[in-house]
């Protein structure tokens, strides 16, 4: 057999099969490996069908002998133990030098273990993000790897030529970092949609409960907002999704869909990482939170029979509110992609990974799920101040959420006055005051930690660093308690 590939996939998938299929359309000849070979057979009979350079394999030793080297394996598998299998089982047949990808969405601390694990055995390794789903692997996902540096000139080519390309052209693929930092951002990414797809729900339940908007009505209000500041991927289809009718009986089928969110767990990940690392990346957790709250149906409904809201009548320009509603969106987005990067920040100094936020903002740019023109203007303020401290610091940034200030908190205090939930518009307003006040109520808690555990303070008189107890009812001795943080 002649050694020809240039690059293998295991798992024929949804993924999969469609990133072989892009890898073949860009000129590369792929070998395809499942566990269930019979998945091998029909791949190459149905979608892969009159491709000569798509090669199947039915073993691991026939897939090995056909590629070159150095070889290099694509996992497109479920994540978790399967990974580590592969891993295991294709170990035997590997050569110093040579490469494995999981594609899948691997926790980061597991592609942490694994490059090292995979390094300390002379091979190379790349865990990276792929987003958008089955038509981004088909036709240019967002590609985030990271993993072994030496790796990524084997792989650059093939990724950048599969992957989405921004408006201007470039590749929505770069090399992220080290180690576990592609999959990091990868899990980020999928952080800031869950934020995302929340924001967009409380505008929804605003506009519908708040001002009694139709479901027309309001396919009309996202057409309009996909066309201005909030142009994205998730506005378009909740646009398709509100306007749509089942062809059948003319039913609009988005009422009928059950009100609990499901997860697979990325938004939770970022949720404790936020919390490991000490930064408040607030708007994810609430959305996080919100899901598990819409998953409570039957207490939720119980609850709807004993406990009542406001009487809440909604009197005032509908068309006014929308606007509110647009820019309280607009607002909470801005900061959920500051404590975004806030936390990749923070994960960059942790881990040790050199990244670049304005190559990253350019990587969701295109190909995946939270894909916008808003994220150019990311990737524009992290190139114009590379060092930039926090998104909203950006001259652009701050323009537009002190102009809809104003809006985003009659929204909020609007949904409060109605009785509607919004956790991710609310919390995006707090945690804005929070940031921009130069003193906070903390000197209190400081106070009370101090007062019932010896917990000590600092002064604002004093320097930074130097610590001091009051004996506040004057029984306590004078000794104080170790300090920290947490
Ligand atoms: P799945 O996540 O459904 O995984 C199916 C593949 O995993 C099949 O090839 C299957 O082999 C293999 N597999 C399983 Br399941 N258990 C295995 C085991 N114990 N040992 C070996 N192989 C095993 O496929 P997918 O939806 O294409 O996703 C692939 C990866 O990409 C996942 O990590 C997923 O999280 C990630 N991802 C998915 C999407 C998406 O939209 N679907 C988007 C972005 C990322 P079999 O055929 O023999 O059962």
């Amino acid at each position: 057999m002649e050694q020809t590939a240039d690059i293998a996939l295991i798992g024929l998938a949804v993924m999969g099969q469609n990133l072989i299929m892009n890898m073949n359309d860009h000129g590369y000849t792929v070998v395809a490996y499942n566990r269930t070979t019979a998945k091998v057979d029909e791949f190459l009979e149905d979608a892969a069908k009159g491709r000569t350079t798509i090669l199947g394999a039915h073993s691991i030793e026939e897939m090995i002998k056909l590629l070159k080297r150095p070889r290099k394996i694509m996992l497109m598998v479920k994540a978790g133990k399967p990974v580590d299998e592969f891993i295991e089982t294709l170990l035997p047949y590997l050569e110093p030098g040579d490469l494995i990808i999981d594609g899948g969405n691997s926790h980061f601390p597991d592609t942490i273990r694994r490059t090292h694990y995979l390094e300390s055995k002379g091979l190379l390794f790349i865990g990276t993000g792929v987003s958008g789903g089955e038509e981004g692997a088909r036709f240019g996902p967002s590609m985030m790897p990271g993993g072994s540096v030496k790796a990524w000139p084997l792989v650059k080519d093939i990724f950048q030529a599969i992957c989405a390309k921004t408006p201007d052209g470039e590749p929505c693929c770069e090399w992220v970092g080290n180690d576990g930092a592609g999959h990091y951002v990868k899990m980020t990414h999928n952080g800031i949609e869950y934020g995302d797809m929340q924001l967009i729900c409380e505008a929804y339940q605003l506009m519908k409960e708040g001002a009694g908007l139709t479901n027309e009505e309001m396919h009309e209000v996202f057409t309009e907002w996909n066309k201005g500041e909030l142009d994205s991927y998730l506005i378009e289809i909740t646009r398709d999704i509100l306007g749509y009718k089942d062809p059948a009986n003319g039913e609009q089928t988005l009422d009928v869909i059950l009100d609990t969110a499901g997860q697979k767990g990325t938004g939770k990940w970022t949720s404790v990482s936020s919390l490991d690392l000490g930064i408040p990346v607030t708007l994810i957790g609430e959305a996080v939170y919100a899901r598990c709250l819409s998953a409570m149906k039957e207490g939720r409904v119980e609850a709807s029979k004993i406990i009542s809201g406001p009487n809440f009548k909604f009197e005032g320009d509908k068309k006014a509110f929308v606007e509110d509603i647009r820019q309280a969106l607009l607002a909470s987005k801005i900061i959920s992609y500051a404590q975004g990067f806030m936390l990749l920040s923070e994960a960059a100094k942790e881990y040790k990974w050199d990244l670049n936020f304005g190559e990253i903002a350019m990587m969701w740019r295109e190909g995946c799920i939270i894909r916008s023109a808003f994220l150019g203007k990311i990737k524009a303020a992290y190139e114009k101040n590379p060092k930039l401290s926090n998104l909203l610091l950006d001259e652009y940034f701050t323009e537009v959420i002190e102009r809809c200030q104003p809006a985003w908190r009659r929204a909020v205090s609007k949904a409060v006055e109605a009785g509607v939930p919004v956790p991710a518009f609310s919390t995006a307003l707090s945690f804005f005051d929070g940031y921009r006040s130069a003193r906070l109520p903390a000197n209190l808690l400081q106070a009370q930690r101090d007062y019932f555990g010896a917990h000590t303070y600092e002064r604002v008189d004093q320097p930074r660093g130097k610590f001091f107890h009051t004996n506040w009812t004057g029984k306590g001795g004078n000794v104080s308690s170790s300090t920290y943080t947490v």
